[in-house]
């Protein structure tokens, strides 16, 4: 019952533009688009059945997390759901201690910076297997919530996510991660290599469970020189997209200020490339082999202009797409959590009459 199974037959999901977009197919349909972070803090819908639970009580919540993720699809009618879930739930679910506190994010309970350390991690094998049945649940619920409209699954990648076991939270320039690499790389390989192992079993999880597509966040990445992403970095990633690579959905790979790293970005595994506003998408091409998809980028900040700058970006976002084979329009990074519901509900019927 897989979409991709019914993929020959027509009027399913796998015929969604939106795929055919990631796909690098061409299509003569509407512009496509979903937005990072579309479900959650700027919906009042969220703060209402979210009251009383925490963000990842939530995420084990299959019911629960089947509605979040519809939200915004019934609200904005964007082309996909991003499901609801968080990158550090893998870790949760392996029996790591972790919480995401309100307004600050994910917070481990103990921080990993040496040998010892890493030995205590809790070890990936059928207990995990067993974790992750929460998760197949939400995202067959939230499929069939969907209907026609494709669910897109993801995961950390495993430096975003072991730069928040290193530093213990959130953290603006992640040195003590950068540190560890530099001076203890084989505690660092380690450490990747058990978060890659993590995250490779949670997005294939959602593709057999139905997810559409899958995207890899590494949304620190930008912090990394190019030597750094190559030598500790790129392998790991590698790692997390070879758990899915068998499985004929796009993937896609996405950082924060990571226009130096879309080459080494794509060369780990990814199909399609999620590109930040720092960069335009026909310069972001030039750097990427013939015909890879790409998605985004419009600038966040235009949610909090006047109607007409925020257009005019979309519009300039989309002349710059026309040059990949495939494009899918995003924001360049997550809906802020004050953005106006409606400022976004409008720019999609916006895009929605553009080609
Ligand atoms: O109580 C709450 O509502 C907490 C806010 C929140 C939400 C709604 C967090 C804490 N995570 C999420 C959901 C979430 N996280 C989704 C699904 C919802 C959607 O996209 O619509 C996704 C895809 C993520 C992924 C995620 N979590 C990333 C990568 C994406 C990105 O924005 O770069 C990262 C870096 C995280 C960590 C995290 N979790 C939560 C916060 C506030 C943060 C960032 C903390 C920081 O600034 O370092």
């Amino acid at each position: 019952d897989h979409p991709f199974l019914r993929s020959a037959a027509s009027g399913g999901v796998a015929d969604a533009p939106l795929l055919a977009r990631l796909r690098g197919e061409a299509t003569t349909a509407p512009a496509s688009v979903w937005f990072m972070r579309q479900a959650g803090r700027s919906l009042p819908e969220y703060r209402a059945v979210r009251e009383g639970t925490t963000m990842l009580e939530a995420c084990v919540k299959p019911d629960l997390v089947a509605e979040i993720t519809a939200q915004p699809v019934r609200r904005h009618t964007v082309d996909a759901g991003i499901f609801f879930s968080d990158i550090v739930v893998p870790a949760l679910l392996a029996g790591v201690g972790v919480e995401i506190r309100p307004g600050v994010g994910p917070v481990f309970e103990h921080p990993v910076r040496t040998a010892a350390d890493v030995d205590a991690l809790p070890p990936v094998g059928d207990a995990y297997e067993a974790a992750l049945d929460p998760i197949r649940e939400a995202v067959a619920l939230s499929v069939r919530e969907l209907g026609t409209t494709p669910l897109i699954g993801f995961a950390g990648a495993p430096f975003t996510v072991a730069s928040y076991m290193v530093e213990g939270g959130p953290s603006r320039d992640h040195l003590r991660t950068r540190a560890l690499m530099r001076s203890q790389p084989e505690v660092w390989d380690r450490l990747a290599a058990w978060v890659a192992e993590l995250s490779g079993r949670f997005l294939r999880a959602q593709i057999l469970a139905g997810a559409s597509a899958v995207q890899l966040f590494d949304s620190w990445a930008g912090s990394l020189g190019t030597d750094m992403y190559a030598a500790h970095v790129q392998k790991h990633s590698a790692a997390v997209f070879a758990h899915v690579a068998d499985l004929p959905v796009p993937r896609i790979h996405f950082g924060v200020g990571a226009a130096h790293l879309l080459a080494p970005m794509h060369a780990a595994g990814a199909t399609v490339m999620g590109v930040d506003h720092r960069i335009r998408l026909d310069e972001a091409l030039a750097q990427l082999p013939e015909g890879t998809p790409l998605q985004g980028n419009i600038d966040p900040a235009v949610l909090f202009t006047s109607e007409q700058a925020r257009f005019a970006e979309a519009r300039a976002v989309l002349a710059a797409g026309a040059a990949a084979s495939g494009h899918v329009v995003n924001l360049g990074h997550g809906v802020p959590p004050d953005a106006d519901p409606q400022v976004l509900t409008d720019l999609v019927a916006f895009l929605h009459e553009q080609r």
